[in-house]
């Protein structure tokens, strides 16, 4: 569309579930996108799918010093930033998941993005648009078992949105945080350790999202007249509800 060419967007976490259908709906819409993530050879596979309009970089989030290199290595701006890159890891309760798991998502969730995004906020500010979409999740709204450190970064995720919002007013800069419910990626994957079977049965029938539904959606958000900001999506598929209270009794 006429209103996506000549802007750059910025998509962290681009090998891989919604941070690659995102790069691909955009491309699709004629954006310019840089593509970032930690498995190079993803990105190069992505780019020979979509072309010149794709430029990508290797870019591990929990490295901070790399993500501020990044930030002032960078020729061009982007006036659209998808925070995307993100993880979960186990599903144990708290008195038995593992400190590092819950050290990681912590760096990757949030001091990534805290980083990545205040180092992009000075030159995105004065800009005439540009837009922040950050991908948090149900998990940060709704508490379950073994949810605990990964809720809490999405949370942090889901306020930190609002509270840039709040700092932000009088500049041109919108600013979403995107809530997905279930989606089939390699979010499950990821969280049981490469356990595919494992990972399978999230999903299994279940009329689950997918990847692109959550682009889709990203995508008809920075398409709204600039006057509007959308400050928070929240996104399940049918199937999905919320369930009672635990309540443990004798
Ligand atoms: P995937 O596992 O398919 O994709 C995750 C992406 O994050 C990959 O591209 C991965 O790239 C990147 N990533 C992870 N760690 C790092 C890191 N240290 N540095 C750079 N990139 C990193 O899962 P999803 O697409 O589902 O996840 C995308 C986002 O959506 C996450 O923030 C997730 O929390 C959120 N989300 C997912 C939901 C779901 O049900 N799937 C629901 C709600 C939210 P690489 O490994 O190459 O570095
Ligand atoms: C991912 C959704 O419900 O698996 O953020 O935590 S959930």
């Amino acid at each position: 569309s006429d209103d996506m060419k000549g802007r750059l967007a910025l998509v962290t976490g681009a090998t891989s579930g919604i941070g690659e259908a995102t790069v691909e709906r955009l491309i699709g819409l004629g954006c310019q996108v840089i593509g970032t993530g930690r498995r190079f050879e993803r990105l190069e596979a992505l780019k020979s799918r979509v072309g010149e309009n794709l430029r990508v970089a290797r870019l591990d989030m929990t490295d901070v010093e790399a993500v501020r290199d990044f930030v002032s290595d960078l020729s061009e701006t982007p006036d659209i930033l998808v925070n995307n890159a993100g993880l979960a890891l186990g599903l144990s309760g708290a008195a038995e998941a593992e400190l590092d798991d819950w050290d990681r998502m912590i760096d990757t969730n949030c001091r990534g993005v805290v980083h990545l995004t205040r180092a992009m906020l000075p030159k995105m500010k004065p800009m005439k648009r540009a837009d922040i979409i950050n991908i948090s999740s149900v998990a940060g709204s709704y508490p379950y078992p073994g949810g605990n450190v990964y809720g809490a970064t999405k949370a942090f995720v889901t306020q930190f949105s609002l509270n840039l919002r709040a700092d932000l007013t009088g500049s041109k800069v919108r600013v979403t945080s995107v809530e997905p419910g279930l989606t089939e990626t390699e979010f499950s994957e990821v969280r049981f350790q490469g356990d595919k079977e494992k990972a399978a049965k999230v999903y299994e029938g279940t009329e689950h999202l997918t990847a692109a539904d959550i682009a889709r959606v990203i995508c008809d958000t920075l398409l709204l007249p600039p006057h509007i900001n959308i400050n928070r999506v929240e996104i399940m598929p049918v199937c999905q509800a919320f369930g009672p209270f635990a309540i443990s009794r004798g």
